[in-house]
């Protein structure tokens, strides 16, 4: 008679941050591959970046590109745990030796939204009176914003969503600046007031979907991840990913995308501007969805030759000197 010896089946354990929005993302995540692997166990542990800690300071100023991603990545790194869920704009372009994108997930709505206090119900982004308080701490949404709508008055806000709207519902801003898909993760629709089009806002690369990261010889967890892809996401997000790679772009850069994806035909939108929203370039490339990196450092060279180096050497060595 023989016994069969069947190995132990390995826990999965995913690491997150612990806002409210990480952890909504996080659960989602738990709960697709539970779907799809019934019989194993999907561990959530939680724990705080630096990002999360730093609350005071402007983000850009910290110049850190990991700001929310090191403390889990050193996690995966020791075998604390075996994934990890970012904000795909969250995540570097390029990755700790021995980590890897796993797998990219279906994007929400990527633009961004205006979000008003209840005295400004009957305006929209292009409406609200000058010197109107607007609120973002991105470098990005402040120059495509200042460019378009130079009499509003722009004012740094910083902390967790549910943080943000309760200063603005207090009459501390006019209006805020935030990514839908964030309040429609969080079950907030209601509260985007404006979908900001792409001519006043060009939105982060990855905005709106999920990058899961995991060890690149982590066999495994790879295939598992590999039922949760989506295909359409992700080649639009490498094409992204590659041009903010290919300009040496941190998370905190004046740097918009828009992607289009017509069958297997890509098109790809970027633009660098100057902090004060006075410079900026901007250009479209068109190519297949099998060239999608490709395309992304094509759109990054063309930028650097309609001055984009120079816009971005400038914003570097103001942070630098702080
Ligand atoms: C990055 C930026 C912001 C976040 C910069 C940018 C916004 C910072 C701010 C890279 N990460 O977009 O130009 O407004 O203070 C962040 C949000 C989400 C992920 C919130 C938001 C949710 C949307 C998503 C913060 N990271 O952008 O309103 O998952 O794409």
């Amino acid at each position: 008679m023989s016994i069969a010896v069947s190995s132990p089946v390995r826990t999965i354990r995913i690491g997150s941050r612990k806002s409210q929005l990480a952890l909504v993302q996080t659960h989602w995540v738990q709960e697709q591959l539970q779907k799809h692997f019934p019989d194993r166990t999907f561990e959530v542990h939680t724990m705080s970046t630096q990002g999360d800690k730093i609350l005071d300071v402007a983000l850009a100023k910290i110049g850190e590109k990991d700001l929310f991603t090191k403390e889990l990545e050193v996690a995966m790194l020791n075998q604390e745990i075996d994934l990890a869920v970012h904000s795909l704009k969250d995540l570097p372009t390029r990755l700790p030796e021995g980590l890897v994108l796993g797998v990219i997930t279906e994007r929400e709505d990527p633009a961004d939204a205006l979000v008003v206090n209840a005295k400004h119900q009957d305006r929209q982004i292009d409406t609200l009176s000058p010197g109107a308080v607007v609120g973002t701490s991105s470098l990005r949404r402040l120059a495509q914003l200042r460019h378009h709508f130079p009499h509003l008055t722009f004012k740094d806000i910083r902390g967790n969503l549910n943080t943000r709207l309760q200063k603005l519902d207090a009459g501390e801003y006019d209006a805020i600046i935030l990514a839908a898909a964030g309040l429609q993760r969080l079950g907030m629709s209601d509260r985007i007031h404006q979908i900001l089009p792409p001519e006043i806002s060009l939105h982060a690369v990855g905005q709106g979907a999920l990058g899961i990261e995991c060890r690149a010889d982590d066999a495994e967890v790879l295939s598992l991840l590999q039922t949760i892809e989506h295909a359409p996401t992700r080649d639009r997000t490498l094409a992204e990913r590659a041009f903010l790679r290919e300009l040496e772009g941190g998370c905190q850069v004046p740097i918009g995308v828009n992607t289009h994806l017509d069958g297997e035909q890509l098109t790809l939108t970027g633009l660098v501007a100057s902090v004060d929203g006075t410079q900026m370039v901007k250009d479209t490339v068109t190519g297949t969805v099998q060239q999608a990196e490709a395309l992304g450092i094509d759109l990054a060279h063309r930028l650097r030759q309609q001055g984009a180096k120079e816009i971005l050497d400038t914003i570097f060595a103001n942070i630098q000197r702080g």
